[in-house]
């Protein structure tokens, strides 16, 4: 984009007028934020209104989550006006990080909403006309704080600093029917701004609003039999995020947030395609549409449900539905998959409810077996299984998540439809997680060779030859990091981390199959190691965690309590804190995961081998030269081989093993012969650690009694953990540590999004 620094500075100057009645001089640091957003918007209006009206085949990504992170520095950058954009505001004395304090937009839970972030971004620096659909929830996922070392959760008011990157499109307003009430859904369009190529693609999220407030006149014309309309509990619908990540809650206003996205989505862009005069049953010729997870799965059968509502026979419609739609799965985890409750559904969507109906019959047409195959049974929906069946592709997210989906999970189905079945790898965008958040690291590859790679992540290749010429520029870089992250925590969590330490790092929303419980245990090996003095010279290292729990998965907070009690144990301990730090960071997100993965040594990837469908953390880790310390899971896999498992810490079962294992397993045949893992069980229950409610109780009898003692095999895995971690902790410090942090940077170009929506589109949308 070009740039005038006066005539920037004069929008800046009149929306300041106009929107908040003051000046450069007199305007706060809010008003400021919203009238350098809003100048950029006006600058970028005309390459917005160019790429709507683009010809050619469109992909929709349909996802309840977008967990786009802030918007401001990431937009600057993209547009190529960051410096350019300081500069002017340094010429009137304003600092432009003082935008830091602007809340993230955390519209989405963890991996899956975060990935359609990357995503849109990707398709736009890479021209792939992507545009998202989604929710605009007033209250994003919540923000955490402990008490006492519990986590407590308060609303995430987003809004408090405006919303200046979005656009109220109201004439693309349109009306969403459930059997008890209409609601207005109304569209906020999000520009998605393409690195330096001038493409703007669109996150369009919708908004509930009661419709008598509205407009009658397109109430009249759209409705016709005027029937009650609820006005109070039509905002209800988008208030906020459902605050889980890998298990599913059956929750009717769930259902309700689902239909309401994917029928305002599909109304609006039916009514467009009819408006152009085109034959709908040339649909998936000029859209296709990305399901996100079975959350939008609903989708499908409202498509038919418009179709048919057109006139068009079931079967038509049908066949445009398998056009168009495809399904990406990111959980195998059982408890995520999603059912509804027959009765639920077809109470509250009736009509939508007849095509799920239809499409099981046309499953039993087909001549598929109703005992392996079915969507509808014993009054449940299966919403995977809808998803499959209708859908023309169905995705994993690793190359190991893949063929656990074969193999597994939806076995059957591969069998039937072996070529519906494809993998895509996850990546992340090389620019917020490498540009933006480490740019001196940038600078010094730019210097060896050039900025190619800030677009085709696989010339990072090419630095290998450089790898022992930059370890100077690469270990001082890292140590700065390290300072800034370790300011940032004294400011933020009061606690001292010395930037000399090791930091081993662990961030990912908290479940049990994540085993940050195993990551706690290895803590207090450590700790109870060094007090005893039976580890002498250990290596100076902070173990750094960050996770929000779902408000309602007890265990994961229990964890969250271990974890904070050790904390105190081992940072207030004078003899151990000289080697040993423990933080748990509050309330961590997109903004506090850009300043933690430029600074770590170590990466934990620990879930249970075969849990993990992909992880895309492990990605931002190495993309910043970070080691991974692993298990053979997700992503995990391909990172080692990209970037070669002796430059990384593995350790543990895999996927064969556990299956091996996890029927006959009891981890008492381990503890009774590891006096250490009993004695790091018994803090749990011998007083150590304050349980004035007993959770931590709860945590031992999750490991060690119950219907299925360590589900997770923590204790399984305990000890070539340990084993592999006192390795890492040992190489630490060493050329040859630190060249085998690089050597994974230079490994990362597989894991850009840019080459995984270039798969997708090759090998689902054909789009571009
Ligand atoms: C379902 C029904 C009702 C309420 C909530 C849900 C729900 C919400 C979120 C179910 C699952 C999720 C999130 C899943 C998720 O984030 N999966 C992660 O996806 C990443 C991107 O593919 C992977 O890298 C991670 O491995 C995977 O855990």
């Amino acid at each position: 984009m070009k740039f005038n620094r006066k005539e920037f500075l004069q929008d800046v100057e009149r929306i300041l007028h106009a929107d908040f009645k003051c000046d450069l001089k007199s305007a706060g640091k809010k008003e400021l934020y919203n009238a350098v957003s809003k100048a950029v918007m006006l600058e970028a209006y005309p390459a917005w209104a160019a790429s709507k009206e683009a010809a050619g085949k469109r992909c929709g990504y349909f996802s309840a989550e977008f967990l786009m992170g802030r918007a401001i520095f990431n937009n600057l950058l993209n547009l190529g006006i960051l410096e350019e954009v300081k500069g002017a505001l340094a010429s009137v004395g304003e600092d432009l990080s003082q935008f830091e304090e602007v809340e993230d937009a955390a519209l989405g839970n963890g991996g899956l909403g975060r990935l359609a972030a990357c995503y849109l971004e990707s398709a736009a620096s890479t021209n792939l006309p992507l545009d998202g659909y989604g929710i605009r929830y007033r209250y994003g996922l919540f923000r955490q704080v402990f008490e006492d070392g519990y986590q407590k959760e308060e609303g995430d008011d987003w809004l408090r600093w405006g919303d200046p990157w979005s656009v109220r499109v109201e004439r693309d307003a349109c009306i969403v029917r459930f059997s008890d009430m209409d609601i207005l859904a109304v569209p906020y369009d999000m520009p998605i701004f393409g690195y330096k190529n001038g493409v703007v693609n669109t996150l369009r999220l919708w908004s509930s609003e009661p419709v008598r407030a509205f407009d009658f006149e397109l109430f009249d014309t759209m409705k016709g039999d005027s029937k009650a309309v609820d006005n109070f509990n039509a905002t209800k619908i988008c208030d906020v995020l459902y605050p889980n990540d890998n298990t599913m809650v059956g929750k009717l206003l769930r259902l309700r947030q689902q239909y309401f996205m994917v029928s305002a989505s599909l109304q609006d862009i039916v009514r467009k395609f009819k408006a152009a005069g085109k034959d709908l049953h040339t649909l998936p010729e000029a859209y296709c549409f990305q399901l996100n997870d079975t959350h939008p799965v609903l989708a499908i059968p409202e498509l038919i449900r418009i179709l048919r509502c057109e006139g068009l026979s079931f079967d038509e419609a049908f066949e445009i539905a398998r056009g168009a739609f495809n399904f990406t799965n990111h959980t195998i985890m059982a408890e995520a998959l999603e059912r509804w409750d027959v009765l639920a559904l077809s109470d509250l969507l009736p009509s939508v409810y007849e095509q799920i109906l239809g499409c099981q019959e046309r499953l039993e047409r087909e001549g598929l077996d109703r005992d392996r195959f079915f969507i509808v049974r014993d009054g449940t929906v299966h919403m995977a299984n809808l998803a499959i069946f209708v859908s023309s592709k169905v995705n994993g997210v690793a190359e190991i998540h893949t063929n656990i989906l074969k193999t597994e999970t939806f076995r059957n189905w591969y069998e039937q439809y072996p070529e519906k079945f494809v993998n895509i790898t996850n990546g992340i965008t090389p620019r917020r997680w490498l540009l933006l958040n480490n740019p001196e690291l940038a600078k010094v590859i730019d210097g060896k060779i050039g900025e190619g790679w800030h677009t085709d992540l696989k010339q990072l290749a090419s630095l290998r030859p450089f790898v022992d010429e930059i370890l100077p520029d690469f270990k001082r870089i890292k140590g700065e990091n390290k300072q800034k992250l370790a300011a940032y925590i004294k400011e933020r969590e009061g606690v001292d981390i010395p930037p000399h330490f090791i930091f081993d790092v662990q961030i990912k929303r908290l479940h049990e199959y994540k085993r940050q419980l195993l990551n706690a245990f290895s803590i207090l090996h450590f700790y109870f190691g060094v007090k005893d003095g039976r580890i002498t010279d250990f290596p100076p290292t902070a173990f750094i965690f960050g996770a929000k729990a779902a408000p309602g998965y007890y265990m994961a907070k229990a964890v969250i309590k271990f974890i904070n009690e050790i904390a105190k144990l081992v940072n207030g301990d004078e003899d151990v804190s000289k080697v040993m730090r423990v933080v748990f960071v509050q309330d961590y997100d997109v903004s506090y995961a850009e300043k933690l993965v430029c600074a770590a040594d170590a990466s934990e990837q620990i879930s249970t081998a075969g849990m993990e469908a992909s992880g895309t953390g492990n990605m931002k880790f190495m993309l910043n030269g970070t080691v991974t310390l692993g298990t053979m899971d997700g992503a995990n896999v391909e990172i080692c081989e990209e970037a070669g498992r002796e430059n990384n810490y593995i350790f543990g079962a895999t996927v064969d093993e556990v299956n091996a294992v996890k029927h006959s397993y009891n981890p008492w045949d381990i503890i009774n012969r590891t006096p250490e893992l009993s004695r790091i069980l018994n803090t749990l229950v011998d007083g150590t650690f304050s349980d004035e409610r007993g959770v931590l109780k709860r945590l031992y009898e999750s490991i060690t009694g119950g219907y299925e003692p360590d589900r997770y095999l923590v204790c399984y895995d305990f000890a070539d953990y340990i084993r592999v971690k006192e390795a890492l902790l040992r190489d630490y410090g060493s050329d040859e540590f630190f060249k085998k942090s690089l050597l994974n940077l230079c490994a990362a170009g597989k894991f850009s999004a840019d080459r995984s929506v270039r798969d997708y589109s090759d090998l689902i949308w054909h789009i571009g």
